[in-house]
């Protein structure tokens, strides 16, 4: 097939998810076209069958807001009609859904097929303010296809935009290669010279991610062992955060790390992975935790408990609860025994349920059942 990929190319889970899985339906014999406004993050330029387009938004004294979902739709449409794609496959609603649409409706004799992936925020947060709910609403009915990253944002999205069309549950997937559990990382020497226990935190800095809740489940566990908490990752919420580790009486074992390539490093040298979001509509990077061998303490809520069981490839507390998070993580720290087994499930969840090779077989089958439905 010739598929066009479109996704935010910065840091962030969707980026991700769209990156590796034009790569992996590249090494599979498809023709890969991403379009977006520069090349994303984890884009590969070696594989012959994978191509970059970017769209170029111009601008104009008159345009407060250069119109950047009109540029890209005009940009697909290029794409469509010099590539003869066969399908164009967005990820994240806004805008993306509605510039398909435009260029769907621009070419009627083509009609392009478009699928929607939703990820999260593009539908709890963004999609469902007001100013973008009715155009998130509209992109997601005039989808040919569309896909949720978990049964919970499944269920959320036709609660919150009351729709009945079917949504697809394909969950983020990852490689196990590369993210595997490593005995001897000689990063762990750095950041825990003394053999301190590593908790480890990696996202985006914002407010879902509850950034309070990392660092009191931190000093709840620091108060009983010696141990250090790695930041991976940067964004509006990390001054504060550096403010509560003061207030808290842990910033001496606070590591913060900024945004990191190789993440995996930071997985193999960790014990446990905090992730007390909000809502977190899958959970990527608890995904590579776990596939890493390392356990994952998250809230109740969204769609992290699809991902993580309790007491066995990690701990769900309520959410906020920070007290119980604390104590889950001092009484797996102190049983070795527990750790071991702990690992051993993480590492066999990953492989038998996530492996991209699984997932990405997922997404052609719909491939192929949204092009039969329509044809
Ligand atoms: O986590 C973020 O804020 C980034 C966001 C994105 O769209 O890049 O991640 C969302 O998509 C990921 C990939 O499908 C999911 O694993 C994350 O759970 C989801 N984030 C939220 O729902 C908060």
């Amino acid at each position: 097939m010739k598929i066009g990929i479109t996704c935010y190319p910065t840091y962030g889970g969707s980026g991700v998810v769209a990156t590796e899985l034009g790569r992996i339906l590249a090494t599979r014999g498809h023709e890969i076209h991403y379009i977006s406004y520069s090349v994303p993050f984890r884009f590969r330029d070696d594989l012959l069958n994978t191509n970059y387009h970017e769209v170029e938004v111009t601008t104009y004294p008159l345009f407060k807001y250069p119109p950047y979902d009109l540029a890209l739709a005009c940009k697909m449409l290029e794409v469509i009609e010099a590539h003869d794609l066969d399908l164009l496959h967005v990820h994240y609603a806004i805008p993306h859904a509605i510039s398909a649409f435009l260029a769907r409706q621009m070419n009627p004799n083509r009609r392009i097929r478009f699928i929607t992936t939703l990820h999260g925020t593009d539908i709890t947060i963004v999609g469902n303010d007001k100013s973008y709910y009715p155009v998130t609403r509209f992109g997601i009915q005039q989808s040919d296809g569309v896909t949720a990253v978990s049964n919970f944002l499944r269920v959320e999205t036709r609660r919150l935009f009351e729709i009945e069309r079917d949504i697809e549950v394909i969950p983020n997937f990852v490689d196990t290669q590369r993210f595997r559990p490593d005995p001897n990382p000689c990063l762990r020497q750095r950041v825990a010279p003394g053999g301190e226990r590593v908790l480890l935190h990696m996202s985006n800095f914002r407010k879902v991610k509850r950034l309070p809740v990392v660092l009191r489940t931190f000093a709840r566990v620091a108060e009983k062992l010696p141990a250090r908490l790695l930041l991976v990752g940067d964004g509006p919420e990390r001054a504060s955060s550096e403010e509560l580790a003061r207030e808290l009486g842990v910033h001496d074992r606070v590591l913060f790390l900024g945004k990191q390539d190789s993440v995996e490093r930071f997985f193999q040298a960790a014990d446990l992975f905090l992730l007390p979001s909000e809502f977190e509509s899958f959970g990527l990077s608890a995904l590579e935790a776990i596939s890493c061998g390392v356990p994952v303490i998250g809230a109740r809520g969204g769609g992290l408990p699809e991902l993580v069981e309790d007491e066995r490839t990690g701990f769900i507390r309520e959410p906020g609860d920070a007290d119980a998070m604390g104590e889950a993580a001092i009484d797996y720290l102190e049983s070795t025994s527990r750790q071991e087994e702990m690992r051993a499930w993480c590492r066999e969840a990953a492989v038998e349920s996530f492996e991209e090779s699984k997932i990405v077989g997922q997404y052609e089958s719909y491939y192929d059942r949204v092009l039969e439905a329509v044809c």
